[in-house]
């Protein structure tokens, strides 16, 4: 309940910051994107990690102001840097399924790129399979009236869940992240190995791309180039980081 009522007003005063997550191409090694990650600036206890808070904002309902404000904060960075000449990214925000049970959603999003030419592939909203298992006739309608607006979504913790490849064909998905625990023991674990060769040949098939989660060797990122993943993700790339020093990251990149 102390919780739930520093949230309430964590919601009023804006003390939130959105740090970013740089997603490279395997390719050329570019950074392309970056997961937006919420963290919560405590006045007294400090920063705040989502995994600590996240549950209870779904449960209180204030995820659905929380969740708005890191979408409306990350449209405003994605537009300022590009503003600044920086290098367009594609930025991914994670996104609950509580908010899809809302109807505002579709509106928040037309609203927050209303008046920009280019925003639409600038941005990604980043769900899990659950929010797919778990979503209404409604909710899936929302998802696809989103998507009729031009926004893609990536799938997180791809694998971990129980939803059906169906899943992959009915949705509107663009990108599917494997998840950081087949990642990591690769490439000396065989079948951790062979599962994340299976989910990106079955992702390529089907037309998808693919990110991997949680590289953090360079024998995983060579690994993964092999296979032809599409992108990485991951603390060999970089950790979630300020805004200020992903702009410092871009120029870096060239
Ligand atoms: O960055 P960190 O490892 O602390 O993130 C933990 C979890 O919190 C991740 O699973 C991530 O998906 C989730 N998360 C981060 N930011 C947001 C957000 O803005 N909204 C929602 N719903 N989840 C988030
Ligand atoms: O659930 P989701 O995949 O959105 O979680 C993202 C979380 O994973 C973030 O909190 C981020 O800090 C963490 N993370 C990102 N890259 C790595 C990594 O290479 N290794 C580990 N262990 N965690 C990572
Ligand atoms: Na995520
Ligand atoms: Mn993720």
């Amino acid at each position: 309940v102390q919780l739930e009522n520093d949230l309430r007003i964590a919601v009023e005063q804006q003390q939130f910051v959105l740090h970013y997550q740089p997603i490279v191409n395997t390719a050329s090694g570019r950074i392309v994107g970056a997961e937006a990650l919420i963290r919560w600036q405590h006045p007294r206890r400090g920063l705040v990690s989502p995994a600590d808070f996240i549950a209870v904002a779904e449960d209180c309902g204030l995820i659905v102001p929380i969740g708005a404000w890191a979408l409306s904060e990350a449209v405003r960075q994605s537009r300022a840097w590009r503003e600044a000449g920086y290098p367009a990214l594609r930025i991914a925000v994670n996104v609950s399924g509580v908010q899809f049970r809302e109807p505002g959603l579709p509106e928040l999003v037309r609203s927050l790129l209303a008046g920009a030419a280019d925003g639409r592939e600038h941005l990604m909203l980043e769900i899990t399979e659950s929010v797919l298992m778990d979503s209404s006739e409604e909710a899936e309608a929302r998802m696809r009236e989103i998507n009729g607006q031009g926004i893609g979504y990536s799938l997180d913790d791809f694998g971990t869940g129980f939803s059906s490849l169906s899943y992959l064909k009915r949705f509107p998905v663009d990108v599917v992240k494997i998840d950081r625990s087949f990642v990591r023991d690769c490439p000396d674990d065989r079948s951790d190995a062979s599962l994340v060769e299976a989910i990106i040949n079955m992702a390529h098939s089907l037309d998808l791309r693919v990110t991997a989660e949680g590289v953090e060797s360079e024998a995983q990122r060579d690994f993964l180039r092999r296979l032809g993943c599409d992108y990485l993700q991951g603390y060999l790339i970089g950790r979630p980081m300020l805004a200020a020093e992903l702009a410092l990251r871009m120029a870096a990149d060239g």
